[in-house]
């Protein structure tokens, strides 16, 4: 089990932050086409949870993915590149925001589609256990996910098989515009317990508290116990979407979101080490980012012509229109 480290943590939710923020910032500049998700708020959840696993363990992540990618370690200068469409990027700038993935250091991927992750990462790590790796995994979801089929039956033959997985539930009090309260029936703990799988509820906004839960849970998976739910309670401090920085949705009373940002995981941290600690870290964070930012907008763009490649395993390639 990893022991609590204040400044490594405080270093994680920081450049998740700054990541984000900087991230925003080419969204602007029509660097980043099509948008984000920010995990502004969320960063102490990511950092927390892969503050407990090693770097051989697995992780997949969801749409508001970059926090998690960073967190298991993933290089920020081609992630942004990746977020830039590049083909210095992590994936040779296919994959973008929502489909960011590094093997490297076990992140499956991120995942647009809401409840896939969870499958897709018991899925992998069952295979790698059969044959015999020592390892487990984390998967990271909204409150939104809960419904979805697909984590359920991932919950399902986890908890059947004895698969370990920690299930990560990012509880922010909305899907896009929707409150909790107005879809989802019972609890989440509930669902949780309905497999025999132990849930633990804690405060999102303290990456220590994360870390702790997620490190007994991990413990217990790695001593033979099986899947269990965290259920982290936090708050989206932005947009759902950087689309909403332009169109303003009324769905979260002001004095909420006010209220929500006086919970900061950066702030709760960073108030744990001393000041010059803290300096250090946050000049370092900014060296990393500038280069990153640099990096990212050196790379080429992927040839049009090269547009197809990769999609076949087979090496095939696909029919052009027309017949
Ligand atoms: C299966 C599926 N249904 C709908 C969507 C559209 N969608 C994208 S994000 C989102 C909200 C997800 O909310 P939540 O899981 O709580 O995560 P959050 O955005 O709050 O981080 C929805 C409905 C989708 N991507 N996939």
């Amino acid at each position: 089990m990893t022991g609590p480290d204040p400044a490594a943590l405080y270093r994680t939710v920081r450049l998740i932050r700054r990541f984000e923020e900087r991230a925003i910032e080419l969204v602007d500049a029509g660097e980043i086409v099509g948008g984000i998700h920010p995990y502004l708020g969320q960063e102490g959840i990511a950092a927390g949870v892969c503050a407990a696993l090693t770097a051989g363990d697995l992780v997949t992540g969801t749409h508001r993915g970059h926090g998690h990618v960073l967190a298991k370690g993933a290089d920020p200068a081609r992630m942004l590149a990746e977020l830039c469409g590049r083909v210095t990027g992590l994936n040779r700038g296919r994959g973008g925001s929502m489909h960011a993935a590094d093997f490297g250091v076990g992140v499956l991927g991120a995942n647009a589609i809401v409840g896939a992750a969870g499958a897709i990462l018991t899925g992998a790590v069952w295979e790698r256990r059969r044959r015999g790796a020592d390892l487990v995994g984390a998967t990271f979801f909204g409150d939104g996910a809960v419904n979805e089929g697909m984590l359920l039956e991932a919950f399902n033959l986890a908890a059947l098989w004895r698969v370990p997985v920690l299930f990560v539930c990012e509880n922010n009090g909305y899907a896009t515009t929707m409150p909790v309260a107005g879809a989802v029936a019972g609890t989440i703990a509930g669902r949780a317990e309905a497999f025999g799988m132990p849930a633990t509820a804690v405060d999102g906004q303290d990456p220590e508290t994360v870390r702790a839960a997620a490190a007994a849970a991990v413990a217990r998976m790695r001593a033979g116990g099986g899947p269990e739910l965290i259920e982290a309670h936090t708050y989206r401090f932005d947009a759902h979407h950087t689309f909403e920085h332009r169109v303003r949705l009324d769905y979260r009373p002001p004095q909420e979101v006010a209220d929500g940002r006086t919970r900061d995981p950066v702030e709760i941290a960073g108030a744990r080490l001393d000041p010059a600690t803290r300096a250090e870290i946050d000049a370092s964070v900014e060296a990393v980012l500038a280069a990153a930012v640099d990096f990212a907008l050196a790379g080429p763009h992927p040839d049009p012509a090269t547009a197809l490649d990769h999609l076949y395993a087979s090496g095939l390639t696909a029919r052009t229109g027309g017949g």
